[in-house]
């Protein structure tokens, strides 16, 4: 059940003998012609570093066939905590895409950055070019404290400005104190390191999630992290935080100990204790994380199986005081952060869709121009889109010019289902993909649009997030559809969700092909705009009828077909 129960796992003595994340990287980096088969070893520890060795899967085949080595390459990944990021930040970003990675862009959604194609010989190029930004790729990936999200909106005033300022303070209070990373990829100079105090020689089990949100925000889907911090507000002013803990979304299917969770409510704290709060919840996982299985290493299931009281004690022994029961959680929204919006403060935001977050070719060429001539600070938001904060009145007509002449599809064009949809990467990048997502994305959406629009559906505000594999990476488990990579070519479909992130969903059919999707979908999409209550969203229709009863009209549409 904990720390203790088995052997501690390869990635343990990875970790314990790494001597501070260095390993055998810069070796293994500096032989710079050699192409993929680095060791276990350095595979692990470059995660902390915030990169992954990939391999193009689409020509893998064809290249074992002809003899040679598949075609190898990195992704990186840039943290930017709250998903905010300057003007002149993302210039540099897209200079080093066109420069170093595969040319495009790739919005998160952890309100991210990954680049796509990194060759070996560039990979510290990369990473000290983003460092040359006041960015950062460490800890971006690991078994750390990873981006800390919270609402994307830019509105000017003290609440706001609350989320953001926590999430950068938790981002780089939480940061590994190693400098390894810069050794390896800043040329810094090798110091005798003092222990990291939080972390310990072996970091944290599994990866660590935090997000903040506003209740009339769950944009970050806060109950999705392993920590997350819920603002109190009264007049205008943050007051105190629910604490909740014990989030995520990863399973395997046909391994009902594996298994999506929403985090709890567990503790309700003032409105200065966030880090001190966070630093408990750390050592937690870090003290109680199941250190012998990875898939069982989470903290969602120490919550699931010691409870949110035994949490909560935890908590307070470590703190020397007692904290607080939560009330219950109050009611969430999640607003429209697309199109125009005023910031209060004179300037506009831009809510910018961007399919599955994939910024390539003209696009990134017209997000450059338009950031260029408006001087925007973009922010990337929790569902793989870029809001362009900070821009005068005057610009507003310019800008919008300039990004539809670049291909851009402006919100006012997208349906509320193509604007709500998330695709996670999968192929041919992404090594646990059994489908595709990203690239499949614009048809199943418009497959579904077709089937809603049958119904009288299309304007109606419902949630679809496709993954190429169940580890969750577009949260599916929380929305309103969930599209789950099974095996090649077939998905499993999840309803029942809410569009608002707090109940998970429920699977409607396994297997699926990707064609039959909209089909699969369509007896629901009768039923509800026949029989929902009055504003009743999908979801929540969904899983008032039930599992069963939902799964009954598949059958019996199947059966009179
Ligand atoms: Fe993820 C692993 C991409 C958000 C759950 N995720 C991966 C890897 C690194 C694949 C791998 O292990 O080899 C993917 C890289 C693919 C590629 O080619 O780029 C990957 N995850 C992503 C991103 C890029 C998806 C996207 O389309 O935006 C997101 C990057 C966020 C960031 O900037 O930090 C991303 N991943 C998530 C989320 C959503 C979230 O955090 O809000 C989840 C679900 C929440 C959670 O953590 O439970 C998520 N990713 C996973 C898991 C399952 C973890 C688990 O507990 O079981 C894995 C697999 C693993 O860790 O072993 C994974
Ligand atoms: Fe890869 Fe699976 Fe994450 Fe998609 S959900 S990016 S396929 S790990």
């Amino acid at each position: 059940m904990t720390a203790s129960s088995g052997r501690p796992s390869a990635a343990e003595a990875i970790k314990q003998a790494s001597h501070g994340l260095r390993g055998s990287i810069a070796e293994e980096l500096a032989a710079s012609e050699a192409r993929g088969g680095l060791s276990e070893g350095a595979y692990t520890l470059l995660k902390f570093h915030g990169t992954y060795e990939q391999h193009d899967r689409d020509t893998a085949t064809a290249r074992k066939q002809a003899g040679q080595d598949k075609d190898w390459s990195f992704m990186v990944r840039v943290r930017a905590p709250a998903g905010r990021l300057t003007a002149a930040q993302w210039l540099a970003l897209d200079a080093l895409a066109g420069s170093r990675a595969d040319g495009t862009l790739r919005l998160t959604t952890r309100q991210g950055v990954q680049f796509h194609g990194v060759a070996r010989r560039d990979l510290k190029g990369t990473i000290a070019g983003i460092h040359g930004a006041l960015l950062t790729t460490l800890a971006a990936c690991g078994d750390v404290v990873r981006n800390v999200v919270t609402t994307p909106a830019p509105r000017r005033d003290a609440i706001h400005a609350r989320l953001e300022a926590e999430a950068f303070a938790l981002s780089s209070a939480l940061l590994p104190r190693t400098r390894a990373h810069h050794e390896i990829f800043l040329d810094g100079e090798p110091v005798v390191e003092e222990a990291d105090a939080l972390y310990g020689p072996t970091y944290l089990p599994r990866k660590f999630k935090i997000a903040l949100a506003h209740p009339l925000d769950n944009a970050p889907d806060v109950l999705a992290n392993d920590l997350g911090f819920v603002a109190l507000t009264r007049r205008g002013k943050v007051t105190g935080w629910i604490v909740t803990v014990g989030g995520g979304m990863g399973m395997t299917h046909n391994k009902p100990a594996t298994y999506p969770r929403l985090a709890d409510a567990v503790a309700v704290i003032g409105p200065d204790e966030v880090l001190e709060v966070a630093r408990a919840v750390v050592r937690l996982s870090r003290d109680h994380g199941d250190r012998s299985d990875r898939k069982h290493a989470r903290l969602k299931y120490v919550v699931a199986e010691r409870g949110v009281e035994w949490v909560r004690a935890a908590l307070s022994a470590d703190l020397g005081r007692d904290l607080t029961p939560a009330p219950a959680l109050p009611r969430f929204a999640v607003p429209e952060h697309l199109g125009w919006h005023e910031q209060g403060d004179g300037r506009l935001w831009f809510g910018l869709p961007v399919a599955a977050g994939r910024i390539a070719g003209a696009t990134r060429t017209g997000l450059r121009e338009a950031i260029r001539r408006s001087g925007a600070n973009p922010i990337v938001t929790p569902q793989q889109d870029l809001l362009l904060s900070d821009i005068a009145p005057e610009r507003r007509a310019e800008v919008e010019a300039v990004l539809r002449d670049h291909g851009f599809v402006l919100p006012q064009a997208l349906s509320p289902l193509a604007r709500w949809t998330l695709a996670c990467v999968a192929l041919p990048t992404c090594g646990q993909a059994l489908t595709e997502a990203e690239r499949v994305r614009n048809e199943i959406v418009t497959d579904v649009e077709a089937r809603l629009a049958a119904h009288g559906l299309l304007g109606e505000r419902i949630s679809l997030r496709i993954t190429g594999c169940p580890n969750g990476c577009a949260r599916p488990y929380a929305g309103d559809i969930g599209v789950v990579g099974r095996a090649p070519g077939l998905y499993t479909i999840f309803v029942g969700g809410d569009f608002e992130g707090t109940r998970l969903s429920f699977p409607l059919a396994d297997k699926v092909r990707q064609a039959a999707i909209g089909a699969m979908l369509a007896p629901l999409f009768a039923a509800f705009a026949a029989g929902r209550a009055r504003g009743e969203g999908f979801g929540d229709f969904c899983t008032r009828i039930g599992p069963e009863a939902a799964r009954e009209l598949l059958v019996r549409a199947i059966a009179a077909e």
